[in-house]
Order: structure tokens, then sequence, then C-alpha cells
């Protein structure tokens, strides 16, 4: 049984313990990081039954993945653990006036080696939905064709499916990465865009024509991230704009866009049905920007990707005004 399944690359985190840039800090703090298993753990922290798959090495770093997901309450069976390659790591070089510097140390890792052959249907079974991003299209040709053949499959297994984009210009080459990133988007039901990548895709646009070229693509609903503007819900026949969560300072703003996925879909999976037929009502469109504004917000004030995400009972606290 799993509510949502999802597959791409995590890695261990080293971020610095003090604030000083990375080439003068000696003392880093190691923690998980990885878009598509930080979905997995908001949604597990609300309450959603989660399976993540990748595949890691048989290092110290692949056994502590395996254990801080597996502690989270995440279901890891299907993780393939690959003796001839590690698993990756990466720094953050946090900045006080922009996006942090991030620098990969993943080539040749455990799951720059994903290919399609390693796919199973197993994957599947008993599961409602299945979320992947373009990061892990963007390591390699067979990882992209790895997660484009388990899209195919999924949907040949009745799941719906989510994509966010998730834009890594560190990994791949804007030609590249627009024609991939592009190809993706017929595949999925939920696609989960930030403006600077709905502009990166289609070039200069009024707000309103993401939402109807993306959706002319394929996907059922459409939901267009505007960072400090919120959030704006596009399916067939209306759109509708839900402001932002407001925040008085950000601290890290790596993870909020898998948090704002993950507070989606915890509302969307109980409308699959609807979501199916692109009937989707606004009321439930409005309820799940809501509740990913808010997680969005909130992940921004952590440094870490995911440490902060709250579970549902305080979720609901926050949201009424009254924090628990
Ligand atoms: O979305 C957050 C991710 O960017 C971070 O966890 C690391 O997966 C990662 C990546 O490839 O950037």
């Amino acid at each position: 049984e799993a509510d949502v399944v999802t597959l791409g690359e995590s890695m261990v985190l080293f971020q610095s313990m003090g604030d000083r840039s990375l080439m003068y800090e000696s003392t880093f703090t190691k923690s998980l990081a990885g878009a598509e298993s930080n979905v997995a753990i908001g949604l597990s922290r609300l309450g959603k039954k989660v399976r993540w798959i990748s595949s890691l090495g048989t290092d110290p770093f692949g056994d502590f993945v395996m254990a801080t997901l597996a502690g989270e309450g995440v279901d890891t069976t299907h993780v393939i653990r690959d003796e001839d390659a590690p698993t990756s790591v990466y720094f953050k070089d946090l900045k006080a006036y922009a996006d942090p510097n991030v620098y990969y140390y993943r080539k040749h890792s455990a799951a720059s080696r994903l290919h399609p052959g390693v796919i199973r249907s197993e994957w599947f079974d008993g599961a409602k939905h299945f979320h992947v991003t373009g990061i892990t299209p963007a390591i390699g040709k067979e990882t992209e064709e790895t997660v484009r053949q388990a899209m195919i499959l999924a949907h040949e297994k009745g799941l719906t499916i989510s994509f966010d984009p998730n834009l890594r210009r560190k990994l791949w080459s804007a030609e590249k990465a627009r024609e991939v990133l592009l190809s993706f988007i017929p595949l999925c039901d939920i696609y989960l865009p930030g403006i600077e990548e709905a502009q990166f895709l289609l070039g200069d646009l009024p707000v309103e024509e993401y939402g109807e070229r993306f959706l002319a693509m394929g996907p059922k609903i459409v939901a267009l991230k505007l960072g400090e503007e919120g959030a704006i819900g596009f399916t067939t026949g209306h759109s509708v704009k839900v402001p932002p969560f407001k925040i008085d300072h950000v601290v890290d703003t790596v993870g909020a866009g898998d948090s704002f996925a993950a507070g989606l879909l915890s509302v969307l999976l109980d409308s699959l049905e609807q979501l199916r037929t692109g009937n989707i009502p606004a009321e439930v469109v409005i309820e799940a920007l809501e509740r990913a504004n808010t997680l969005g917000a909130l992940a921004t004030q952590f440094k870490g990707d995911w440490e902060g995400a709250p579970r549902l009972k305080e979720l609901k606290g926050i949201m009424n005004g009254k924090p628990v």
C-alpha cells in the first residue's frame, strides 16, 4: 500500500555550521537532501504512506540516507544498493541576499547509474500516485529514460502522476534542459513549475498564458508557483490565485518547492478521480494551494531542506493561526 511513490536521487548534504562561506568554513553538519525524498518526508509527516525509490552506494552515506528515510516512516523496500558506486554528496553555501550556491559531487554516483532495466512493476503495486522531478533526468540519458519509462508504466498501472521541473542549471545545458523538461509535461496530470521555470521553458508571456499553454500539453492541473506572490492553479475552465503564507524572514529557500509539492499532493490525493477527468472543483484547488503555500513558506524558515516540515496537527494549527 502506498499513497505516493517517488523516484529520484538523494544525497548527503553538508552545510556549514557557522555563517562562513564554504571556502573558510571548517565544520559541517550532515543531513539528507534530494527533491523527491523531501517530498516523501513532507507527505509522510502529513500522514500519507510514501514509497521512495532510488539507488544508493553500499557506503555509510547510503546507510544514513536509508536510516533517515525509514525513521521518517518512508517505505524504502525497493531501494537499490549498488556495490560499485558511491552515494553522492553536496554542499550548500548560504548567501545573504540570494538563493544558496550549491556544489554537487554526484558524477558516477549509484543513482546516476539508474537505467530502465531496473524498473519493477512492483514499485507501483497498491499505489495511487507517482511523483517525479526534472532533477534525475538531468543527471544522464539513462536516468532520463528511467524516469520516462517509470512514468509510462505508472500511468499504465492506473496511477496519476505529478512532475516538478526543478530546473537545476548546474546539471545541464539550457538547450537540453528545455527540450527534455518540455517532453515530460504530456506525461503528467499535475504540473508544478515555478514562474522562472515557466519563463525559461516558454519565454516571456503573461502569467495566464503559461497556464493555458501548459494545460494544452496534457496536464489536468498546473500549479504555478509565484514565490512571494503565492501561486495560481490552472485547470480547464478556471484558474484561482491564492495569496502567499506571510513570513518575515527567509533562512534557506532550498526545499521550499518540494514542501509546496507535498502540501499540494496531500490535498489532491483525496480527489484523484476528479483529477483524472480534469474536473477539479475550485474549492479543492484553493485548499491544495493554501496548504502548499503554507508548507513552502515554512520550509524557508530552516537551514535544512525538510527538517522543519510540520506534522498534520501542527500544520492545521498554523493555518488556523493557532500554532500547537
Ligand atoms: O529541491 C531541493 C533539492 O534541490 C535539494 O534537496 C538537492 O535534489 C537536490 C538537487 O539535485 O538539487
